[in-house]
């Protein structure tokens, strides 16, 4: 049987205390966000991940986000220098976790590259240039990723965090939009499902082997995976959202590598 890794992070106590760009800063109830955090690991097995917790403590509050810290790909990981400096430390022990997995290659400066800002469509990747990612992050990840065939295509998102709060991969060249907030001209050639006009929020999904996990936030856009026939799960991130989180970024979801040299 095939292996899927998913490595999460703890919430870190200091949690209230972390990067907002586009959101108010609002209370956050970090007990609750612990108990979402282990729902939302448990979503993940029910998908079929063997889940590894890394812990955290109070001198990085954004830990949970460990999706910004990684881009995994079968063949390497690229472990990223994060764009906001109060997240770099992050990568220390997610860099040696993924040592275990694979060939990991660093993103020196004046690079920065959030994870949250590249999304994979098949051997397509296209990477957003934002707040937390710049031309020259980009440029390392197209140097690194070459040899392995990946078309690597910088996208401008517009209002968001990262490309992938405005677009992620549903599989087999399909793409879940917020055509507000994301880069569409540059999907040509893909199908674009949209997101409900009511739930900007809503593009951010887990998509692993046709079944689908959402936030339970938004219903609506959940309605119409359905309805395109994709199985959906939801789970309630509210607290996370208060920290301008969704729910891609809260693993570095991966294929075992022994799986990988099998095909
Ligand atoms: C941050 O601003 O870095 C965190 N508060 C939220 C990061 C969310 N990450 C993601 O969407 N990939």
């Amino acid at each position: 049987m095939r292996t899927t890794i998913a490595i999460t992070r703890e919430v870190s106590p200091a949690l209230a205390g972390c990067e907002l760009t586009h959101l108010n800063r609002v209370p956050i109830d970090v007990a609750k966000a612990v108990a979402q955090h282990a729902e939302y690991e448990r979503a993940l097995q029910a998908l079929g991940c063997s889940v590894s917790r890394l812990f955290s403590d109070a001198t990085m509050p954004d830990s949970v986000f460990i999706e910004d810290t990684a881009v995994l790909l079968d063949e390497l990981a690229i472990l990223t220098r994060p764009g906001a400096a109060s997240r770099r430390r992050e990568t220390i022990e997610v860099g040696a976790a993924l040592g275990a997995h694979r060939r990991v290659v660093e993103i020196e400066a004046p690079g920065t590259l959030d994870g949250g800002d590249v999304l994979l469509v098949g051997r397509r990747m296209f990477i957003g240039e934002t707040t937390r990612t710049n031309a020259d992050g980009i440029d390392q990840v197209g140097r690194a990723v070459a040899p392995f065939g990946y078309d690597v295509r910088p996208v401008t998102p517009r209002c968001c965090l990262h490309l992938k709060s405005a677009a992620t991969s549903l599989g087999d060249g399909t793409v879940l939009v917020n055509p507000r907030w994301a880069p569409v001209d540059a999907f040509h050639g893909l199908d674009l499902v949209e997101v409900d006009p009511d739930e900007p929020g809503a593009a951010n999904v887990v998509h692993l082997d046709g079944r689908v996990l959402c936030a339970a936030a938004f219903p609506r856009t959940r309605a119409r995976l359905e309805r395109r026939g994709l199985e959906v799960a939801a789970v309630d991130v509210s607290e996370l959202a208060k920290a301008e989180g969704a729910v891609t970024c809260c693993s570095l979801i991966f294929r075992r590598e022994s799986d990988v040299n099998d095909r």
